[in-house]
């Protein structure tokens, strides 16, 4: 029987014990907290899904379109669903979720309530429909099928007014009615803000928590599509995890306390990353992370794909702590998933492949210190060992800290525990532990806190005869569903790569046994690359891709790639006083470390002039946000303007860093065209909260043809 299948009987079972009160015998566990609805239980059963960012913003290079893009930038020259639908199956995915409609209110679909759409796009002379033939390849590769429909709307007029719901609610209804079923409809959290709203070009606020009447709006999703699970920070099925990097808490509870205040979508997200305990709801969380820094695709960061190693990383603090992964994929111009996503997916999938190929304890002896009800089979210690995660071991009311032991049959060496509850019954257990034998005695190997869907523990690697898991508090009896032992292959390990104030980029990796090889053309490095001996020159930048080779063993290896501007070394930084004159800042700006940037001393508009000691064309400049989570004072509109002389200006970019607030991550702006020039002017035209602007000149990059 399917675990949903499985999961629907034992509902209802569980709501006729929920009928009478206190009633716990021996061959029933009474539920604990918040219990997941089968809506639920069907969403963390997929772990592992990606998302589809793809609109106007593929084109002009940006994260968030303004809402005056003309439709006819949407042209992509060979899109191919079946090329996107298959890099996420085989990547392990169980679906896709594309975004419809992004902020700039650009429709992948032929909307009848909007002009602004596919429709008008020169893309299959405006006959195409991305939802449609995406939903259709998901379908055929076997994968579930989401939406995002953003609710902030730059493009449409009616935005801040009461109209734009009912445009809205029509548009949700005509997705959720023609395009089959939907496991998921994402509701972001960004809303209100600059835009251009019909022409008027201006800036409208809104209050999340009642413009949208997302009960109401909720509802429609309920009558259409019962099974689809809503995602907003604050659910209602599944909520946001509080940053853009992928990384569920440590401790990562599937609850949230609802009746707190601020728990509406774009509220706070103080609580998101850890969750609740108890908690008044089961709400459990979504990692949602893009292989990519940006969201959407942009040129400049094909070589700052995530790599297999990173995106494992990932999957072991989303899936590995209990929430889903949802990987973005964003397609590039053509329409399809770039190269270089697709091979870092295909090594990511090979190392998971290799770890999880064999489970040690499988069907292994199992002995546990206590047993509900004595002995019935439904609730043994074996059943954590038989693959299957509908069956559980459960232990008598008041045992609340047991034990068991996994015989290996013979010494077995892992680095990898997989420890899942039985979800239906609540999320029961508090921490646990789990032991190695070695040389007669129990030997601590790894401990944790929430467990929930899954809890993955990576270690390092121990030779064990026999295996102890000891639940060492709980808030209930618990139910384990599964306990698993793995071993990861041996990774030959990525090398780190730190530049100096004058250009000279170091290598490093702790295992002395690898040799370090590198290039610095764009090639792969190879066993016959340049041999790592002393710091690299790099004074006009380049890219440098490096490998770490063990040439009597074989290792799976992984090419570690930076981009560097041009070197800092005669830089100076400046900042106009009150009577017009320059005076020389602190350097913490143009450091190369990522964690130290300059506060201007006040709120408002800030400047800051560098000299670059020699005249340069400029192809791009790189500017860095404040690293901590709030990030108050990153800007989020700035100028950018070169001068030869220091006195006469040229601007040659403005515009927006847009969703610097939860993905504050290094910003590249290329410049229509190169700018000559020796003096560099930043003016951050607005930070976040209104706060002293934080600055990080990360580099300035030149053109390489001059
Ligand atoms: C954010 C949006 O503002 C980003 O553009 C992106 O869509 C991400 C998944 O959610 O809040």
């Amino acid at each position: 029987m399917g675990r949903l299948a499985h999961t629907r009987l034992l509902l209802t079972a569980l709501a006729l014990i929920a009928l009478r009160p206190g009633v716990s015998g021996a061959s029933t566990l009474a539920p604990f907290g918040p219990l997941p609805t089968p809506r639920q239980l069907a969403w963390h059963e997929m772990e592992f899904y990606g998302f589809v960012h793809f609109s106007v913003n593929t084109f002009t290079d940006r994260e968030w379109g303004y809402g005056d893009e003309h439709a006819s930038l949407f042209n992509p020259s060979a899109f191919d669903a079946d090329q996107i639908a298959r890099t996420a199956r085989d990547a392990g995915m169980k679906g896709l979720i594309l975004t419809a409609k992004h902020h700039d209110g650009f429709c992948l679909w032929p909307s009848q309530y909007t002009e602004h759409s596919v429709k008008h796009s020169p893309w299959k002379d405006g006959r195409g429909d991305v939802v449609r033939e995406l939903g259709e390849a998901c379908r055929r590769a076997g994968l579930r099928y989401g939406l995002y429909i953003s609710p902030w709307d730059r493009n449409h007029r009616d935005y801040g007014k009461p109209e734009y719901l009912t445009y809205y609610r029509n548009q949700l209804r005509e997705l959720l009615t023609n395009y089959g079923p939907l496991f998921t409809v994402w509701f972001d959290g960004a809303n209100g803000g600059d835009g251009f709203y019909g022409g008027a070009k201006e800036k409208r606020s809104i209050d999340n928590r009642t413009y949208y009447d997302w009960p109401g709006t909720w509802q429609i999703v309920r009558d259409l599509q019962p099974m689809a699970s809503m995602f907003s920070d604050v659910g209602p099925d599944f909520r946001w995890v509080g940053n853009e990097h992928g990384f569920a808490g440590e401790t990562c509870w599937a609850t949230m306390d609802m009746t707190k205040p601020n728990r509406y979508p774009g509220g706070s997200s103080i609580g998101l990353n850890s969750g609740e305990r108890p908690g008044t709801h089961w709400l459990p969380a979504e990692c949602d992370v893009s292989i990519r820094p940006g969201w959407f695709y942009h040129a400049a960061e094909d070589d700052a794909v995530k790599s297999p190693a990173q995106l494992l990383d990932i999957y072991y603090k989303s899936v590995g702590r209990g929430a889903c992964l949802n990987l973005n994929l964003p397609p590039d111009r053509r329409g399809v998933i770039h190269e270089n996503d697709v091979n870092s997916l295909r090594g990511f999938r090979r190392l998971l492949d290799l770890t999880f190929a064999q489970n040690f304890t499988r069907g292994a002896p199992v002995l546990a210190s206590n047993q509900r009800g004595g002995g019935e089979r439904a609730f043994a210690g074996a059943n954590t060992v038989d693959g299957n995660p509908d069956s559980y071991w459960a232990t008598d009311d008041d045992v609340t800290t047991p034990e068991l032991v996994v015989e290996l049959g013979g010494e077995v060496t892992f680095n990898v525990v997989d420890v899942r509850e039985y979800l239906p019954l609540g999320q029961r257990v508090e921490a646990f532990a789990v032991d190695a034998w070695r040389d007669g005695a129990w030997v601590e190997f790894a401990t944790g806190t929430s467990i929930g869907n899954r809890r993955l523990v990576r270690g390092p690697r121990v030779t064990s005869p026999k295996v102890r898991l000891r639940i060492t508090q709980a808030a209930a009896a618990p139910a384990i569903a599964e306990f698993g032992l793995y071993a990861e292959p041996v990774l030959a390990e990525v090398p780190t790569m730190v530049r100096n104030r004058q250009g000279l980029v170091s290598l490093f990796t702790s295992t002395a046994a690898a040799e370090l090889r590198y290039t610095t053309d764009g090639t792969e490095p190879t066993g016959g690359s340049t041999l790592y001996a002393a710091p690299i020159p790099l004074a006009r930048g380049g890219t440098i891709k490096a490998r770490t080779f063990h040439p009597r063993e074989e290792r799976i290896g992984e090419t570690a790639t930076r981009r560097f501007g041009v070197s800092k070394a005669r830089w100076r930084v400046l900042a106009p006083v009150g009577d017009g004159r320059l005076k020389e800042l602190p350097r913490q700006m143009i450091d190369e470390a990522r964690a130290t940037v300059w506060h201007a001393p006040s709120g408002g508009q800030a400047e800051v002039t560098i000299d670059l000691g020699e005249s340069l064309v400029l192809a791009a400049f790189h500017y860095l946000p404040p690293t901590h989570s709030a990030a108050s004072g990153a800007v989020d509109r700035y100028e950018f303007s070169t001068s030869e002389d220091g006195k006469t200006w040229v601007k040659a970019a403005a515009g927006e860093f847009a969703n610097i607030r939860a993905n504050s991550i290094e910003q590249t702006v290329r410049l229509a065209s190169p700018a000559k020039g020796r003096f560099i002017r930043f003016v951050a035209l607005h930070a976040l909260d209104n706060a002293p602007a934080a600055i990080g000149v990360a580099s300035a990059s030149v053109r390489t043809d001059n």
